[in-house]
């Protein structure tokens, strides 16, 4: 798996609740117009700031007593992790923008967390392991990036947004952050990071759309 940028989702295969989403806003783009622009902004709150999106029913409950990271798989020294441990590793900060393949998008987000990389030397990833999963609370989401992709610097297990703990909302304790793909990408109440040989399809890869998320503009 490479890499190269590639082009950001196609809308063939996409759900119908998110084609139509993509759908509106193009229409409220080809509006132009600033009246007009900010019409469809207020119709279809394409705005910048954050916008829940969560399929699960109900957020999951992150419980501080019980809350495990496990770090496992094709891994040579498996990890759990409870949240003050993962709070005491080596950690960064880092100020990237957001972006959910719908259309919003959120500006200057600063996260503090353990790079991936960090963690990934901690436990060893065999010779076999070119894949990760990354898997929220609850088994409802997960998604997956190459070991690769995961290696670059901006990948982080975040736990602190704008300069403090996640909410519930945003994914609490922690979430993957993956600053040049797509926001689906990352999934909140992180809870497990499996190193596999073989690459596992998330949540909305299973519903048609792309393994390799990125965002042709970030760069
Ligand atoms: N567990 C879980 N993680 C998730 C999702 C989800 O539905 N469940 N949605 C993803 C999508 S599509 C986006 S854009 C972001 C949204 O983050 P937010 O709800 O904090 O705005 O979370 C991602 N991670
Ligand atoms: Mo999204």
């Amino acid at each position: 798996m490479s890499d190269e940028p590639r082009p950001p989702p196609g809308e063939s295969g996409a759900p119908r609740s998110r084609r139509l989403l993509s759908r509106a806003r193009f229409l409220g783009l080809l509006a132009g117009g600033a009246a007009l622009g900010a019409l469809s902004t207020r119709v279809f709150g394409l705005v910048d700031g954050w916008r829940e999106n969560t399929v699960e029913d109900g957020r999951p409950v992150f419980d501080r007593a019980t809350y495990r990271l496990t770090v496992d798989g094709l891994v040579a020294r498996p990890l759990s992790l409870d949240y003050d441990s993962l709070r005491s590793l080596p950690a960064v900060r880092q100020v990237s923008d957001f972006h959910c393949v719908e259309g919003w998008r959120v500006p200057n987000v600063r996260w503090d967390g353990v790079r991936f990389q960090s963690l990934a030397e901690l436990v060893g990833p065999l010779p076999d392991a070119r894949y990760v999963t990354f898997h929220s609370l609850g088994g409802v989401y997960r998604d997956s990036l190459s070991l690769t992709q995961a290696r670059l610097p901006g990948v982080l297990i975040a736990y602190d947004l704008d300069g403090a703990p996640l909410s519930r909302v945003r994914g609490a304790p922690a979430r993957l952050v993956m600053p040049r793909m797509f926001g689906y990408k990352g999934p909140k109440w992180l809870t497990r990071v499996e190193f596999r040989d073989r690459q596992d399809l998330g949540y909305w890869e299973q519903r048609g759309w792309r393994v390799d998320a990125w965002i042709r503009s970030s760069g």
